[in-house]
């Protein structure tokens, strides 16, 4: 477990339960027409939120009501005892993540130190965005797909259901959430419209440099 990937990227105070949904980076229709309001107000109104709550049930009286959020992802990743508690802790994770990946007027050119990253691991920035779409689109069912570093190098890689790159050694830049909830409203089956969209709109390359820094 690296412990820097799971303190490095500010999205969640270090405090432990009861845990806070966490405000939105900004309004629910500034992500138009990218992301519509609507999808903002069931993707973090309802289903953000129903994370938190029910992590903040399951671990209630628990050896984790303490704990702060990473070291809950941490303490039950792999336990089958504890899969609803990691599935929850890790989707609350995930969201608050995934919110400060996207960017009103977002997209574009990444600053030019992470420009730099990209070039080395991915040839250029339109081949990391190809790629980037391509593991998002071939997930199979719902999951994530993730910007991280790896040592030195960026890499993409894409998680099942609530899995997540904290767990597996790398530190996470970047998230787009693939679970149908995240575009169906505006996309209805066409995903890989939504990434693109995402990727050329919405993401926030100056999050991933903050991230790639710590
Ligand atoms: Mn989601």
């Amino acid at each position: 477990m690296n412990k820097n990937a799971l303190s490095n990227s500010a999205t969640m105070p270090g405090t432990a339960a009861p845990f806070m949904l966490p405000t939105l980076p900004y309004a629910e229709n500034a992500l138009e027409p990218i992301l519509s309001a609507n999808t903002l107000s069931f993707h973090y109104g309802k289903h953000h939120k129903t994370y938190v709550d029910n992590l903040n049930k399951l671990i209630a009286g628990t050896e984790y009501s303490n704990q702060s959020l990473e070291q809950i992802i941490s303490g039950t990743a792999g336990k089958a005892e504890a899969v609803a508690i990691f599935n929850n802790a890790a989707q609350t994770w995930n969201h608050s993540f995934y919110w400060k990946s996207l960017l009103p007027n977002g997209g574009g050119e990444p600053p030019a130190a992470l420009k730099q990253m990209i070039e080395t691991s991915f040839g250029t920035v339109e081949a990391c965005k190809k790629e980037f779409a391509s593991t998002a689109v071939s997930q199979f069912g719902s999951g994530w797909a993730w910007l991280v570093l790896d040592g030195s190098q960026l890499k993409l890689l894409k998680t099942a259901n609530a899995g997540l790159p904290l767990t597996m050694g790398v530190k996470p830049l970047l998230a787009i959430d693939v679970w149908e909830h995240a575009y169906y409203l505006d996309y209805q089956n066409r995903r890989a419209d939504y990434v693109n969209a995402v990727l050329d709109k919405l993401i926030n390359w100056e999050f991933a440099l903050q991230n790639a820094s710590v």
